[in-house]
């Protein structure tokens, strides 16, 4: 979703209290009983240290929120100043219970099948490994990240700033895929990904799947990839093959993808029709509501979290564009009645990676509000407040993302 004219938030002062709903595993009866047929349940009570799950044990427990064993995010204070995230500091968002780790003991094996081009066929990672190699950085952010900002209680997981990182993705273009096996169908409009978990018998698949569509627009960027961060891609964040599209909110990529369509329509997954649609508050998600695709322009405050002395401060963030390169971040030590320019940290990885920035402010004592307020190159900034949406999907803020320190 890119900020819609049809949705001008209504600017909204910040300060409120993150709402305490429980997590839902899933929106319906019907993937809720899925989940127990297999087996899956969520952690304890929202409120007691919850440990890693077995499938991300390899994760580094303190950089992490555990909010259920399918959902962990970013400690604001441990996404740190570096262009990259590293990979066990990185969040992870399962819909559906993670496949086991045998999913990658053999990645070269693992087939995706592709249709909807002239020759379709089943190909291997290992053919794929040898059509095309591009290596992209990229920030994935999941579309509810920031939803624990929403007064009216958004269900789902309740995501501060850290459902976000930014990685390195290893894998063939999907255009050179495409291009080997004749082009696509004529009257191609979609690429739609559907991702390789096994579904229990006894449900529509249609209602459970994990299967997105795209407009063929992200054709030119979109890679099948088999690496992130230069290691073999973890079962975790979907090896052994996942669909990436740089630029758009997570539930786009999806793991272990084993089919990938051109179609004329989107698909009729649940997950598309009514999920991931931005819709006001108490409106049922369809099809004529604006899907989460391209991510907007965001930032948030990372350093200082914590109170301290007065004196010269240095503030630290991160700040990203979406499909669009940044052009600036301005940040406010005074909850945003004056901005002062902060200044990119570190290498430029392209247009789909997140800025670090930095801002050197002396600070008096007493409290300050830190804010911060990116720009891209196609002028599109973060608005002040919320845009109120059912589902709190695409928070880009300002106000809600900034920190309240207190120095002595
Ligand atoms: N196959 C599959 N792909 C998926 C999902 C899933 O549950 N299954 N979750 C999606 C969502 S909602 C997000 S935010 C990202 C999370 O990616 P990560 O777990 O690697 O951080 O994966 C997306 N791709
Ligand atoms: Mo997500």
């Amino acid at each position: 979703m890119k900020q819609e004219a049809a949705l001008q938030p209504p600017l909204t002062k910040s300060g409120l209290e993150n709402p305490t709903r429980r997590t839902l595993l899933l929106g319906s009866a019907g993937a809720m009983a899925a989940v127990s047929l297999l087996g899956f349940s969520p952690l304890a009570k929202a409120d007691e240290p919850k440990s890693l799950p077995d499938y991300a044990a390899w994760k580094e427990r303190n950089a992490l929120i555990v909010h259920s064993a399918n959902t962990m995010e970013t400690e604001r204070g441990a996404i740190g100043n570096g262009v990259i995230t590293p990979s066990d500091r990185l969040f992870v968002r399962n819909n559906l219970p993670a496949p086991p780790a045998s999913i990658t003991d053999d990645p070269d094996a693992w087939e995706v099948h592709i249709e909807g081009v002239k020759n379709p066929r089943n190909l291997t990672v290992g053919e794929l490994k040898k059509m095309g190699v591009t290596t992209v950085a990229s920030v994935l952010q999941c579309s509810g990240n920031g939803r624990a900002f929403f007064p009216h209680g958004a269900s789902g997981t309740q995501w501060s700033v850290g459902a976000a990182g930014c990685v390195m993705w290893t894998g063939v273009p999907l255009k050179d895929v495409v291009e080997a096996l004749g082009g696509p169908v004529d009257g191609a409009k979609y690429i739609t990904s559907s991702g390789g978990e096994s579904l229990p018998d006894g449900l529509d698949p249609k209602t459970i799947i994990v299967e997105r569509s795209v407009p063929t627009r992200a054709m030119s960027s979109a890679i099948l990839a088999w690496e992130m961060n230069d290691e073999p891609l973890t079962h975790t964040h979907g090896g052994p093959l996942r669909m990436v599209v740089p630029g758009y909110y997570g539930v786009n990529n999806v793991k272990y993808v084993k089919n990938v369509a051109l179609s004329e329509n989107q698909t009729d997954a649940k997950i598309q029709v009514s999920g991931y649609r931005v819709r006001d508050v108490g409106v049922k998600g369809a099809t004529d509501q604006p899907s989460m695709w391209e991510m907007n322009v965001k930032s948030w405050v990372t350093s200082p979290l914590e109170d301290g002395r007065s004196g010269r401060t240095m503030i630290y963030g991160v700040a990203f564009g979406g499909t669009v390169a940044l052009k600036k971040v301005d940040v406010s030590v005074d909850g945003g009645k004056t901005w002062k320019q902060a200044r990119f940290l570190g290498p430029d990885l392209g247009p789909y990676a997140w800025r670090p920035f930095v801002l050197a402010a002396d600070l008096p004592a007493g409290e300050h509000r830190v804010v911060s307020k990116a720009s891209d190159v196609d002028g599109n900034t973060q608005p002040e407040g919320r845009t109120e949406n059912e589902r709190g999907y695409g928070h880009n803020g300002w106000s809600d993302h900034g920190v309240t320190v207190t120095l002595s």
